[in-house]
């Protein structure tokens, strides 16, 4: 099991090869989907594909955040914002599914979609009891809501030194990264001194920062979930500097 979380996000549980998770903070549409990516751009607010998918969601994100004060109420990643009544996901996967509520006795001015004002092109879950979707309005006075969205569970992790061994031969340093699995490397060296970890994406942007004290033996460091890709690291103790490489596959 991968033990990897988002900071900012409660985790749902693992459905179909994803981890599901609800954010903490609640957003306009456009913000939320703007906030994920500025976390990871491989992240989109959720798309559903099926009546149990959409289910385990609803059913999750009720246990998980609760009724009080307020229902949880959470955007998905479904708008019609380019053209009426044409819905579709930001993430780019096809418009194959839908859970409109269409229940009039649920829905005073039903059924859903009803873009009520010509002013509702955005999904919404939780306004209704069932699970059942709504289009909603996104005007900047409105309430924000929480969002949804999944990450790739990420089944191995390789790593690589790759980096300047005869340096390190010769300083009788010995970093070794051991093969690892799901969201912790196993680090070992003979430095002394406190040691910084610094992992970045292709782009260069911290993903994982660590400060081991003590890092004379064996150290196991935790990840963040990450996307698959190639990442690049940095352990830095005192004035000794080793590159390595971690290559993640899902
Ligand atoms: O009765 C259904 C209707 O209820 C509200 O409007 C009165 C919802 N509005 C918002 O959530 C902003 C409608 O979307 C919903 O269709
Ligand atoms: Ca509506």
């Amino acid at each position: 099991m991968v033990a990897q979380t988002y900071p900012h996000a409660v985790e749902l549980g693992d459905w179909g090869g994803y981890r599901y998770f609800v954010s903490k903070e609640k957003f306009h549409f456009w913000d939320a989907e703007q906030h994920l990516q500025s976390i990871d751009t491989s992240l989109h607010l959720l798309s559903v594909h099926s009546f149990v998918e959409n289910m385990y969601v609803y059913n999750k994100v009720g246990e998980k955040l609760g009724m009080s004060p307020y229902p949880p109420y959470y955007w998905l990643g479904g708008h019609d914002e380019n053209q009426e009544g044409q819905w579709e996901w930001i993430d780019g996967t096809p418009w194959d599914y839908d859970q409109w509520t269409t229940d009039t006795s649920e829905a005073q001015y039903g059924p859903e979609p009803n873009n009520l004002d010509n002013n509702e092109h955005y999904l919404m879950v939780y306004y209704y009891s069932n699970g059942g979707w709504n289009d909603a309005t996104n005007n900047p006075g409105d309430l924000p809501f929480h969002y949804v969205f999944k990450a790739k569970i990420i089944t191995s992790q390789d790593t690589t030194n790759n980096s300047e061994p005869k340096i390190n031969y010769l300083n009788n340093v010995y970093p070794t990264l051991f093969h690892q699995s799901r969201g912790w490397f196993t680090f070992e060296s003979n430095w002394e001194e406190p040691t910084k970890i610094i992992i970045s994406d292709g782009s260069g942007r911290v993903v994982s920062y660590v400060e081991i004290q003590d890092p004379y033996g064996v150290n196991e460091i935790s990840l963040p979930l990450l996307s698959a890709g190639v990442y690049h690291g940095i352990a830095l103790s005192g004035r000794t500097k080793f590159r390595f490489k971690l290559s993640l596959t899902n």
